[in-house]
């Protein structure tokens, strides 16, 4: 008989239901925001009581791309793996309850300084761009919180390891533990610019800051963020959507092999984001721009394994020709066309990445709204998209009621306004930063010159894309609180997919972290040693020896 995760870990779906709580008033204001923001831009909108640009966008960033993500991928991902193992125990689950609570503090505090325009510092709050110390306080705790929920993945599934001998770890479980494996090794880098350099600068302790070693460290965390964002939902495509296809996984080794890939390449790569930054060996910069490389081949990976499944299923329903499961698949399932749709835009998402990384043409790109378009490609539709598909069988599983004919087709409304809304903006952005626009700039009108002629027209084509968007954000929370609250009850299943009878067993080589967490860190040392300790020495004037903060 079905049953709902509510049903049968009440505990743990409770726990669920406040990250989610949290992740979608995030979605709220952080995308209402965003439309503040690209209205003022392109000029059709002044705002308020001195309110600036600049305060608007640190609100967008900070509470969408750090808040909602991390909110959402821990209640998910904790629910995954509370279903896969057999629930947690009541000290993981208080463990994991610190976490929250320690997370929300530290929101609540960030966001009230922002608002107070006491930290327009954006969301990677670079120095010298100085912030209340109370807004670096509240990142801390909102990071320190995370390390607790880490913890307690780590220690469910060594608890299931041990409780279940020569058994297979479950497929989610793993995931999940790569997953913030990846987030606890990079989060030490931010952890050590905020509580050792940016705190101290702004209480006033110490005149100067380490500008170079703070941006390093920011970097260094910052690429494994946005795969942190990735992960879960290569965790759903993997795991979930074979399920909702009616399908198999297609191979669970190569699933566990890709996260693996994906934990050893994503820290050592952070310099790609400083390609045009004085003060770094342009050889290290190569260098890292050669591991960026190594990390997208498991992004093709996936790419394969998402054919496969595909192709598989199709080949079940009847389909004959190389394409012909397209036919077969149910896209009349927002379950599955959300998802899918963010698989689609991740191939324009992830080339213009790989522009992005190729070196010199990182000059080109770097500081227009080129990049801004990116990652509102990668994940603004590809992850946010396929969170929104998932959260349309989540929150039925830990409300306990039922996905509706009328949620599906207001969630089949929303995955379309998303993706037009987004391929009108995100597209206007790559275009308009070819031509030059800047980011991250409040000014990016006609300039007087031929260049900058035909500016107006796509920052008017972000403004309506943006409005599109904030239509299908709108539409989002509806189908949210109706889910949660609204629609009848019924006993709804958490869908996990089975493995395919074809695939093999994964080598238990995968499951010895100490050779994986080995590589990881000489990796980082190989990427970052010789880099830092340049960076140390060549510290600003005034700096006598090495300058760590
Ligand atoms: Fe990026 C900047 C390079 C992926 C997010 N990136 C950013 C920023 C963000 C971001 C937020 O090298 C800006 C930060 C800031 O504020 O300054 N990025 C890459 C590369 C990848 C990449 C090489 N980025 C992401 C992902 C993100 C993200 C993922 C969020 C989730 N990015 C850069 C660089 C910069 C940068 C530079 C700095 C730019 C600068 O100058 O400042 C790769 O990981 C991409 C690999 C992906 C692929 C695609 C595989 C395709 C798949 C879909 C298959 C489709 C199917 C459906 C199955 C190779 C898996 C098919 C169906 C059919 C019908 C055909």
């Amino acid at each position: 008989m079905i049953k709902s995760f509510k049903t049968t870990y009440p505990k743990e779906a409770r726990f669920t239901r406040a990250h989610m709580l949290v992740a979608f008033i995030a979605l709220f204001i952080g995308a209402s925001a965003g439309l503040l923001q690209t209205l003022q831009r392109s000029g059709k909108l002044t705002l308020p009581a001195g309110i600036s640009y600049y305060q608007i966008l640190t609100v967008h960033g900070v509470v969408i791309a750090l808040v909602m993500t991390t909110f959402f991928i821990l209640g998910f991902m904790m629910s995954a793996q509370a279903k896969t193992t057999g629930g947690y125990n009541k000290t993981e689950l208080t463990l994991g309850w610190i976490g929250f609570w320690l997370m929300v503090v530290g929101t609540i505090i960030a966001t009230i300084l922002i608002l107070m325009n006491e930290a327009t510092v954006l969301f990677t709050f670079y120095a010298p761009l100085q912030a209340h110390a109370l807004f670096y306080i509240g990142l801390t705790l909102l990071i320190v919180g995370t390390w607790f929920d880490g913890f307690v993945i780590f220690k469910r599934h060594a608890r299931f390891k041990k409780e279940n001998p020569g058994k297979p770890t479950p497929l989610l479980s793993y995931m999940g533990v790569i997953t913030m494996l990846m987030w606890q090794i990079a989060t030490i880098g931010v952890a050590y610019t905020v509580i050792f350099q940016l705190i101290p600068w702004s209480l006033g302790w110490v005149p100067t800051v380490n500008v170079l070693l703070s941006r390093t460290l920011f970097w260094y965390f910052g690429h494994p963020l946005v795969y942190f964002w990735l992960l879960p939902a290569y965790m759903i495509w993997y795991a979930i959507i074979p399920k909702i296809i009616g399908g198999k996984i297609f191979s669970d080794a190569l699933a566990r092999f890709t996260f693996i890939l994906l934990l050893l390449f994503s820290i050592p790569v952070g310099f790609h984001h400083q390609l045009t930054e004085p003060g770094i060996d342009p050889l290290w910069k190569f260098i890292q721009v050669i591991l960026t490389m190594l990390v997208v081949i498991p992004s093709l990976m996936t790419a394969f394994s998402m054919f496969a499944t595909f192709e598989v299923r199709g080949r079940e329903l009847g389909a004959k020709k190389t394409f012909g499961w397209i036919k077969k698949m149910p896209w009349k399932d927002a379950r599955f066309l959300a998802p899918f749709l963010g698989m689609l835009f991740f191939i324009p998402g992830g080339a213009g990445g790989i522009i992005n990384a190729s070196n010199q043409m990182n000059q080109v790109v770097h500081n227009t709204i080129w990049v801004t378009g990116h990652f509102h490609l990668t994940v603004a539709t590809t992850v946010i998209l396929t969170f929104f598909g998932a959260a349309y069988w989540l929150i039925p599983t830990i409300s306990g009621r039922a996905y509706t004919k009328a949620a599906n087709k207001f969630a089949l409304l929303q995955t379309w306004l998303w993706v037009i809304g987004m391929t009108i903006m995100s597209g206007a952005m790559h275009i308009q930063g070819l031509l030059g626009g800047p980011r991250r700039s409040a000014y990016s009108n006609y300039l007087g010159n031929a260049d900058t002629a035909s500016w107006e027209y796509y920052q008017l084509a972000q403004a309506v894309g943006g409005s599109i968007l904030f239509l299908g954000m709108l539409v989002m929370i509806g189908i949210v609180i109706y889910l949660a609250f609204i629609s009848p009850k019924k006993e709804v299943d958490y869908p996990i997919a089975q493995l395919s009878n074809e695939a093999e067993r994964p080598p238990k080589v995968f499951e010895n972290w100490p050779i994986w967490i080995g590589i990881t860190i000489l990796l980082i040392l190989f990427a970052y040693t010789i880099p830092l300790k340049d960076i140390l020495i060549n510290a600003p004037p005034g700096a006598k020896g090495y300058k760590l903060w």
